[in-house]
């Protein structure tokens, strides 16, 4: 069984950039709502013991959209909080900001490209940094869908795309949400420990490891719990 991990601050500490009503529903709502579905459908599918992670790559090999969906919002809002932090002093520095530069010509360029693939990405999703054998990319997801099942590439940072993420502070005007999101919120620490994880320098953010007892635990030895 997983659990809803908790948010890593106060639903008001990303005030006013995002409001505690809006964390409050995102987080105690939607995402709990994702996280009890996938308990369900995990149990019937014989999933469950699996880490999370597993569970999103193996209901899309089988086609198991409901699952696929519920486990990979899961994933993703697990994720997004992370992304987002009340003491996010940018802008990033070390590896990241030369890579940033390297792939976008700059923090500004990088900015304005996420906030344009951001901005254009029609519908509900997810709008992603992500490393890879290129570099540094952005890219967008439709719906539930993740990069976990994307082959060669590891995420940085995602910001959530879905009217819930942002109408209650923006209403409609999604452009804004982002461009605040990018210059008051963004974790640039937390993308700083997942490039060097993509590097193989240490493990990157993984998703609280299921409680055992109710199938299969999870075994000794294999890398099933998030890196401290
Ligand atoms: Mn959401």
């Amino acid at each position: 069984m997983f659990e809803l991990p908790p948010l890593p601050y106060d639903y008001d500490a990303l005030e006013p950039m995002m409001s505690a009503e809006t964390l409050q529903f995102h987080h105690d709502k939607h995402h709990k709502a994702y996280v009890e579905k996938t308990n369900a459908l995990a149990q019937k599918a014989g999933l469950d013991g699996r880490s999370l992670e597993e569970v999103v790559r193996e209901a899309k090999k089988q086609g198991d959209k409901k699952l696929f969906n519920n486990a990979a919002q899961a994933w993703n809002h697990a994720f997004f909080w992370q992304c987002m932090s009340p003491d996010a002093a940018g802008p990033p520095s070390g590896a990241l900001a030369q890579a940033i530069d390297r792939a976008f010509g700059g923090l500004d360029a990088f900015q304005t490209a996420f906030a344009e693939e951001g901005t254009e990405h029609f519908g509900s999703g997810w709008v992603w940094l992500v490393t890879g054998a290129e570099g540094l990319k952005v890219i967008t997801t439709h719906d539930a869908d993740d990069i976990l099942v994307r082959e060669g590439v590891f995420p940085l940072l995602v910001c959530d795309l879905w009217e819930h993420a942002y109408y209650l502070d923006y209403q409609n005007e999604r452009p804004a949400y982002i461009k605040r999101w990018l210059s008051e919120v963004a974790n640039w620490a937390f993308a700083e420990r997942q490039l060097a994880a993509s590097e193989g320098q240490s493990g990157g953010f993984r998703y609280p490891a299921p409680e055992a007892g109710q199938g299969r635990a999870a075994e000794p030895g294999q890398e099933r719990r998030p890196a401290p």
